[in-house]
């Protein structure tokens, strides 16, 4: 299976002036994106064990595998990433109301819910991802991963909705200053709507 980048779910300009500039989404999608599908499709080339494999497989296959760290990463990036696209939206942040009602239950109020995201994004020392997951016991859950970790290939949950907190996610628009990416993205860019579906589906 050769993979290809996913088109984003919006047009490249639909998040300026709600935090996510053009140029972010250009390199972000683009370059960065582009890179790891381009690497991985390289790595399944020169791995007989990988061709033909899903995307998913092939993240549970390399997961802790000293000898496919770089398969991980590229493979973990690409399903990452495609994920992030859908977490965005041109009319983020609403939260609907059977999802709000689930993070009132599990958190206590809304307010916690984002306290505790943006803890777990600001907690990641390095590059990674915060997710909000529905764990294997019923409950939404706030998580974090290192590098191209995912909960995809350690079983924490299933994932609803991530942001990126790799630098390039952030350093167009915000600079250094990922605590601003992060309030944003919760206020401005989450696309609460598609954690209600992932919800709703699982
Ligand atoms: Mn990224």
């Amino acid at each position: 299976m050769t993979f290809t980048l996913p088109s984003l779910p919006f047009a490249p300009g639909a998040l300026a002036g709600r935090g996510m500039c053009q140029e972010t989404l250009e390199l972000h999608h683009g370059k960065h994106h582009q890179a790891y599908v381009t690497a991985l499709n390289g790595l399944v080339e020169k791995n007989e064990a990988l061709k033909g494999k899903s995307l998913e497989d092939i993240i549970r296959m390399s997961h802790g595998r000293e000898e496919l760290v770089p398969v991980f990463n590229n493979a973990g990036q690409h399903w990452n990433h495609s994920l992030f696209w859908n977490s965005l939206s041109a009319t983020g942040g609403a939260i609907p109301g059977n999802l709000e009602k689930k993070l009132v239950s599990d958190f206590g109020s809304v307010e916690k819910f984002k306290e505790t995201f943006k803890a777990a994004a600001l907690g990641q020392f390095g590059s990674g991802w915060a997710w909000l997951v529905l764990a294997s016991d019923g409950r939404l859950k706030v998580t974090k991963t290192g590098n191209a970790g995912t909960p995809l290939a350690t079983g924490d949950g299933k994932a609803l909705l991530v942001v990126d907190v790799w630098e390039h996610a952030y350093y167009v628009d915000f600079r250094n200053r990922r605590a601003d990416f992060v309030d944003n993205f919760l206020a401005k860019l989450a696309n609460f709507e598609f954690a209600a579906a992932q919800l709703a589906a699982a």
